[in-house]
Order: structure tokens, then C-alpha cells, then sequence
């Protein structure tokens, strides 16, 4: 058995082939709001992904990052008027308790870009003595003319990466970039903002940087699968590949696996459209359990809406499923864990894992042939009437 996953650089599912530890590297929070169900949706997906590679045999190293500094917990900070690391402290508190209470797998390791800024000066130093960076007015940018296959894992046209870059925070229209699509590696920082010394100038550093310095510290140069939402396939898991390929000259990531955004009133729900469903007023008041499942229900691969409603259908599931395993007897689940198995194997289809689990616990709960014998019967009421 393998688990096949849909790999973004080749779009095509295929056999995810891993030694005996699988290093996943996947893109963790800018921590300066509070967890939202589009962060825990993503974050279920590689738990599952985590625990299905675990369950085959694997050792998996899961690291995920903390941005702890960028252009967006900066001003937010400033409009808080807290010292941004304060704010981030507090942020990943709150992160790692509701990301406890949905039972996601903690990260073997959680680096933060602020403890990661010598390999970040390192790894820009050694782009500018290679020529794949310039540095002009204070800022490094990378230069894309020297690296071919800029563009080639989101397969975007030049003038729609230009666009996204726009929106997404690029400011492509900067008079010192060589070319639009010219990213910042390293760049001075305002006043009041946190600034490191480095033989390129005191500054801070790029958002993308980040990611790869800390990816390749923890994993060195190639990982097994990188992970993150489908908002980050542009700019930033293409500049992570075009920065760390064109110093270590092999693959940065063997796969490419991204979450589809999670939508609420009609639009990405995201810090900046404050659109957000916080975890943690969800777990005031449901069962983390129900919103493990109402998460589940949906494909990693189709973007949804959430619906205030969605949480009922899911604890009406965990009530069936409680229910059903506190029954002393039922059908042989073995059948149903293999349907289980197939299903995550399949590019990770949770809807149809949950189908077969569900399957089973109406198996359980008819109480197969004998459904009208009053033993059988008297049975499946008690093992409702404990839930
Ligand atoms: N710190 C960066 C990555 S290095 C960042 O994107 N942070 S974040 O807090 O904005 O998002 C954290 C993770 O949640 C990212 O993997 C992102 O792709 C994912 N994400 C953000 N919004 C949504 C959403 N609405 N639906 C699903 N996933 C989302
Ligand atoms: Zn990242």
C-alpha cells in the first residue's frame, strides 16, 4: 500500500515514494490573529497525512515554521501598539492550545524566522557572491532572469504572476526591482521595526527567505513534501524554489501538496478580509471532536464554504460514532478500517474515510441480522443512551 497525493509541480496524482522518514516541511501561521478554521483546515490535512505515513510504517519529521516576522505582524503590531514579539508569544499560545484541543499532531520541530536570521543572512549573502541577487537603495532582491524555471510549479503566465504578486503583497511596481517579478530577499527596516545587522546592510528579511532557511536548517536541501495553502503555490513556494535551488543545485521539495482555502460569506476566509471563524470560539461551543469532522468532510482539494450549519450534521456523525463504539458487538470492522486505509491512500479523500466509518457504525447500530431479537435491540439502546 502507498499513499498517493496530488503533486502541484506535476499535477497528477501519484505515489507519494518516501524512505523510512518522510520530511515534511509545511508553511505555518503568521501568528498576529487567531486561529480560524482555514489554518486548522489545512493544518487536519497534514495531520492526516502525518498519521497515514505513521501508520504505514513511516517515521515522520514534521516542521512548521512560525513567521514571526513580516510585512503583516509588523503593522499590526503597530496598530496594537505591543511589541511584536509580544503579540506573536500570545498569538502562538493561543495557536498551539487550539491546535491541541483538535488533536493535531504537534510539530517535531516549530521555528520561528526571528531565532533563523544567521542562516537567513547567510543564505542571502551567498545568492548575492552567486550573482542570483542585487542589491540596490538598502534592499536585496532576488533577480529571476537568473533562474529559468521561475514559474514552473504554478504554471502561471508572466503577466498573471504579476497581478498575483500585486495583491499578494510583491509591490512589482518598485522603481529599484530589475523586473516586476524581482522579490525581496532582505530589505531596511522603519524605525520602530526589529532590525538585524548583516554584511549586506541592518535590515530585516523577506518573507520567502524564511521559509526556505529554516526548511533547509531543519531538513537540509531536499525535502520529502512541502505543504502549505494553495494561496502560497504564488509568490511564495515559487521564489522558496527559485532562491534554494539556485544555491544547492538539486530539488528543494520531491513533492508539492496545498490545502484549498477554506471560504466564509462568499470570500477566502483570511486575517486581512477579517471574514474569520475563530477555532477557539467554535470549541466554546462544540465538541472538538464534531469540528475535526465537519473539517473532514471536505476534500483537501475543493475549496468549501463554511456553514454555521456544518457543525451539526458533524456531531450528529460523532454522536452515531460514539455510540457505535460503545456497542459490545457488530459486523467484523476490519473491512472497514481497510476501506479507511484505501481512502486516505487516495490522494487523502477524508469524505470517503468518514463514509466507511460511518458505514460502520450503522452496521453497528441495526444490529446486523438478529435487528429484531430484543437482546439486540435492547443493546443498541443502551449503547445510545450512554452518548
Ligand atoms: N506564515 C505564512 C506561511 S510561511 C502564512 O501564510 N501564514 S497564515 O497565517 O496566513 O496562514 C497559515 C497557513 O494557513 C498557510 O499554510 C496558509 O496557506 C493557510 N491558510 C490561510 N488562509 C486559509 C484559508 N482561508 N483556507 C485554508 N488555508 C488557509
Ligand atoms: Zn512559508
Amino acid at each position: 500500500m502507498t499513499l498517493r497525493l496530488y503533486d502541484t509541480a506535476r499535477r497528477a496524482v501519484v505515489p507519494f515514494e518516501v524512505g523510512e522518514t518522510a520530511r515534511l516541511y509545511v508553511c505555518g501561521i503568521t501568528p498576529y490573529d487567531s486561529t480560524h478554521l482555514g489554518h486548522a483546515a489545512t493544518y487536519l490535512t497534514y495531520d492526516l497525512v502525518t498519521r497515514r505515513l505513521e501508520d504505514l510504517g513511516h517515521t515522520v519529521r514534521m516542521v512548521r515554521n512560525i513567521t514571526d516576522v513580516d510585512d503583516s505582524i509588523l503593522p499590526k503590531a503597530r496598530e496594537l501598539g505591543v511589541p511584536y514579539l509580544e503579540l506573536a508569544d500570545a498569538e502562538m499560545a493561543r495557536f498551539r492550545s487550539d491546535m491541541a484541543a483538535l488533536e493535531m499532531r504537534p510539530p517535531a520541530a516549530e521555528p520561528r524566522a526571528t531565532e533563523a536570521v544567521p542562516q537567513i543572512v547567510e543564505m542571502v549573502a551567498r545568492l548575492l557572491e552567486s550573482g542570483n541577487a542585487y542589491l540596490t537603495a538598502g534592499t536585496v532582491y532576488f533577480d529571476v532572469a537568473t533562474f529559468a524555471r521561475f514559474g514552473s510549479l504554478s504554471q502561471y503566465s508572466e503577466d498573471q504572476m504579476v497581478r498575483l504578486a500585486r495583491v499578494r503583497g510583491g509591490n512589482p511596481d518598485d522603481p529599484h526591482r530589475r523586473a516586476p517579478l524581482d522579490f525581496v530577499l532582505w530589505q531596511t527596516s522603519a524605525a520602530d521595526e526589529p532590525a538585524w545587522r548583516a554584511p549586506f546592510g541592518v535590515g530585516r528579511p523577506g518573507w520567502h527567505i524564511e521559509c526556505s532557511a529554516m526548511a533547509m536548517h531543519e531538513h537540509g536541501p531536499t525535502l520529502d513534501l512541502h505543504g502549505g495553502g494553495t494561496d502560497l503555490i504564488f509568490p511564495h513556494h515559487e521564489c522558496e524554489i527559485a532562491q534554494s535551488e539556485s544555491l544547492t543545485g538539486v530539488p528543494f521539495a520531491r513533492h508539492w501538496m496545498h490545502s484549498a482555502m477554506v471560504n466564509y460569506e462568499g470570500e477566502k476566509m483570511s486575517k486581512s478580509l477579517g471574514n474569520l471563524v475563530f477555532v477557539s470560539e467554535l470549541l466554546e461551543v462544540a465538541d472538538p471532536r464534531a469540528i475535526r469532522l465537519a473539517l473532514m468532510a471536505h476534500h483537501y482539494r475543493s475549496g468549501f464554504e463554511w456553514y454555521d450549519t456544518d457543525l451539526a450534521d458533524a456531531t450528529a456523525l460523532l454522536h452515531r460514532l460514539l455510540a457505535a463504539a460503545r456497542c459490545p458487538d457488530g459486523p467484523d470492522p476490519r473491512r472497514f478500517a481497510a476501506r479507511v486505509r484505501e481512502a486516505l491512500d487516495d490522494d487523502l479523500d477524508a469524505p470517503a474515510a468518514l463514509g466507511a466509518l460511518d458505514d460502520l457504525a450503522s452496521a453497528v447500530l441495526s444490529g446486523g441480522d438478529d435487528r429484531s431479537a430484543p437482546a439486540a435491540l435492547a443493546t443498541r439502546l443502551r449503547c445510545w443512551a450512554s452518548t
